[in-house]
């Protein structure tokens, strides 16, 4: 039994590292017949074909795509799609915050099954069901994104069970920047809604002295111009306010130490929790036989980067047999370790 998992690739994004993860996907397909051996400070992993793969959300960047444009989430994942589903092994895509839009097909689709035999299923929110998790070896995992650790998702959250439907303001206004007038024309349409408004402020005596024939139309004008233009300034800032509140580039240690990750409210008795959401492959453990395992899957956008003296590496994956958890990377084509578990 052997599992890979990836997350936060953000196909679509300005900063995804498409190239490197087309590649990765490549030699996942050579592991077929071919096992690799991956050297350890201690030892060596051998990476055997998997019998999983396990997408762990924000694989698809449906929030903030380069220029804020969705078509460039279509145009950067049908290459990685196919290679996917060639893969002889089965794929359990594990939704994200940034490609939450995806779980609106867990119903429709639940799972598919593709042409060699494989299957595709789709988990809204974590993977398994149970909150024991899944056997690997001697241990239990767990697998969802992490976006459930995130103080600011968690009013999100509050907000969608109250409403019973995902509110999600940020996508709401993506999808609006989406619609081809906007996207195309929502600089005229900014000026025009404010040569209205200034329009309509100098000449208030002609509006009021003839009341239908000039302000119904100007209001439905004054609502079309404005939402035409509106959702493409929010879009174009929305990375800026995003990342206020955002726990990124935190360390496994850091989502659980300072309280993105509340213990007191956490139901899963798996061993092992798989997550990803903060780009930092890492992990924690917190004290011996108490506490459970922690390991964050990293991310595929971006450069290395030294963050609080400790090394940030992009283009991460994380390895499961029955032996244990490697944290591994990928670099050109060579597969380095981090940690193993
Ligand atoms: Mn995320």
């Amino acid at each position: 039994m052997s599992y890979i998992v990836v997350s936060d690739v953000h196909l679509g994004s300005k900063l995804c590292n498409f190239d490197e993860f087309c590649s990765f996907l490549e030699w996942i397909l050579d592991l077929k017949g071919s096992p690799k051996k991956v050297p350890l400070k201690d030892g060596a992993v051998e990476i055997r074909s998997p019998e999983r793969i396990i997408l762990l959300g924000d694989i698809l960047e449906l929030w903030d795509p380069e220029d804020g444009d969705r078509d460039n989430v279509v145009k950067q994942c049908l290459r990685p799609l196919s290679l996917l589903s060639d893969l002889g092994c089965d794929k359990v895509y594990v939704m994200g915050n940034h490609d939450n839009a995806v779980s609106s097909y867990e119903q429709k689709i639940d799972y598919e099954t593709l042409r060699n035999g494989t299957k595709l299923d789709i988990w809204n929110r974590h993977y398994p069901d149970e909150m024991a998790g899944m056997r690997i070896g001697d241990r239990s995992y767990y697998f969802l994104h992490g976006h459930q650790f995130d103080k600011a998702q968690s009013i999100l959250a509050k907000v969608s069970k109250i409403l019973g439907e995902t509110w999600d303001p940020l996508n709401w206004f993506n999808s609006q920047y989406n619609t081809s007038v906007t996207k195309n024309h929502w600089k005229l349409m900014g000026i025009l809604w404010a040569a209205l408004f200034v329009g309509w402020f100098i000449k208030q005596d002609l509006v009021a002295s003839s009341y239908f024939l000039y302000t119904v139309p100007a209001a439905l004008l004054f609502g079309l111009f404005l939402f035409s233009s509106l959702p493409a300034v929010v879009t174009k800032s929305q990375r800026r306010i995003y990342d206020i509140k955002k726990p990124k580039d935190k360390t496994a240690r850091q989502i659980i130490e300072e309280k993105f990750y509340q213990e007191q409210k956490d139901t899963i008795t798996a061993d092992v929790v798989v997550f990803g959401h903060t780009h930092f492959a890492s992990s924690y453990q917190g004290e011996a036989g108490k506490k459970k395992l922690f390991i964050n899957s990293g991310s595929w956008v971006g450069e290395d980067e030294e963050i609080d003296g400790k090394m940030r590496y992009s283009n991460t994956f994380i390895y499961i047999d029955e032996a244990g958890a490697h944290i591994l990377r990928w670099k050109g084509g060579v597969v380095e370790p981090l940690e193993s578990h």
